[in-house]
């Protein structure tokens, strides 16, 4: 299922999970009920169609609360009163006291995504959450494959960034990153830089489908990311290894198989079945 597809039975999911695990009152986000209104402090263009958009923190109560690969849930009534909800992925620090970022990809008539498009800074937001979909434990794997593709990069940058970053982390992450054209890559620049700083833990390669005028100095292919590139440049499934996936449903279909919502994984088909992965060394975003 796609991430539109996950959005729609969200607004139960969403309460399931709030009902679960409240997070504490010191935190920002409190949960499905009671919700957050933050102010827009600045908009980016990243691609043709993605953006940036930093919200503020209040300044009190402190941390966001959030963990790793927690999202939030924007949400907003439309005409006729009818409440949407979708989930975003903040790409900063996640332990940020300050602000929350986001890189929202445009849809044409997207109820929240467009939306998103016609906030104007100091326009505000309403905000629930945090959910998370999975508890990461540092240091428990060996290695990680992040295997992404268009806008699904948010909750691999999300882990990758995080995890990298911190001193005492050793676990190696890979990220395969398939996109249409070399200048549609969102977040390449700061994915570059992670590699730059940390050339032992962190490796990305891209995969574009358009041929790029100009190759960048990164491994970059051009094509599908296929079950024979897996075989020979991920950690194989007999090591202490874990493969997280997110992207379009064409995508999840042809690497692991398609969530069956936001909250409920599915079986595991596709390339990492076929090259004998478990469904526990596969998570879904
Ligand atoms: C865990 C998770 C994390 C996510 N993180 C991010 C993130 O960081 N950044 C991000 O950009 N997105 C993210 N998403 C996706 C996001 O939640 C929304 O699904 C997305 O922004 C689209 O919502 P929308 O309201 O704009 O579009 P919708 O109004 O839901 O419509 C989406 C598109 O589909 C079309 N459409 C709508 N209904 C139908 C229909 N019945 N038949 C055919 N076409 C239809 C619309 O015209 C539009 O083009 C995430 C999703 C999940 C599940
Ligand atoms: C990395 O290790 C440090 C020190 O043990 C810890 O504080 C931090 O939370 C870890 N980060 C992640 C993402 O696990
Ligand atoms: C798989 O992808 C690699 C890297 O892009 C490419 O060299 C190879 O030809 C592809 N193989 C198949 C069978 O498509
Ligand atoms: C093939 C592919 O996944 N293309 C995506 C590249 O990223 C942009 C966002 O900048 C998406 O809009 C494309 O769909």
């Amino acid at each position: 299922m796609s991430w539109l597809a996950g959005s729609i039975v969200l607004g139960g999911i969403a309460i399931t999970a709030y009902k679960a695990r409240r997070t504490p009152q010191s935190s920002v986000f409190n949960g499905f009920i009671s919700p957050v209104n933050l102010p827009v402090v600045k908009i980016i263009q990243e691609t043709h169609d993605t953006k940036r958009f930093v919200f503020k923190l209040p300044e009190t109560p402190g941390k966001s609360g959030l963990t790793l690969t927690s999202m939030i849930l924007a949400s907003r009534n439309i005409d006729g009163g009818k409440r949407v909800i979708r989930p975003y992925t903040p790409i900063n620090k996640i332990d940020s006291d300050d602000t929350i970022e986001l890189l929202i990809k445009h849809l044409p008539n997207g109820k929240m995504s467009g939306h998103f498009f016609n906030l104007k800074e100091g326009d505000t937001m309403q905000f629930r959450g945090p959910v998370s979909t999975y508890k990461y434990e540092q240091n428990k794997f060996d290695s990680v494959t992040l295997l992404g593709a268009g806008s699904g990069i948010t909750p691999l940058y999300q882990l990758a960034s995080n995890v990298i970053t911190s001193p005492d982390n050793n676990t190696k992450i890979k990220l395969l990153y398939g996109n249409k054209t070399i200048n549609d890559i969102p977040l390449k620049k700061e994915l570059d830089n992670l590699q730059k700083m940390h050339p032992d833990k962190f490796q990305v390669e891209y995969f574009v489908s358009e041929s790029p005028e100009k190759l960048g100095t990164n491994a970059l292919h051009v094509g599908n990311i296929n079950k024979t590139f897996l075989k020979d440049n991920i950690p194989p499934a007999t090591e202490n290894t874990q493969v997280f996936v997110c992207g379009p449903t064409g995508f999840m279909k042809a690497m692991c198989g398609d969530k069956k919502n936001l909250l409920i994984q599915g079986s595991l088909t596709g390339c990492l079945k076929e090259l004998g992965y478990s469904k526990n060394q596969v998570h879904k975003f």
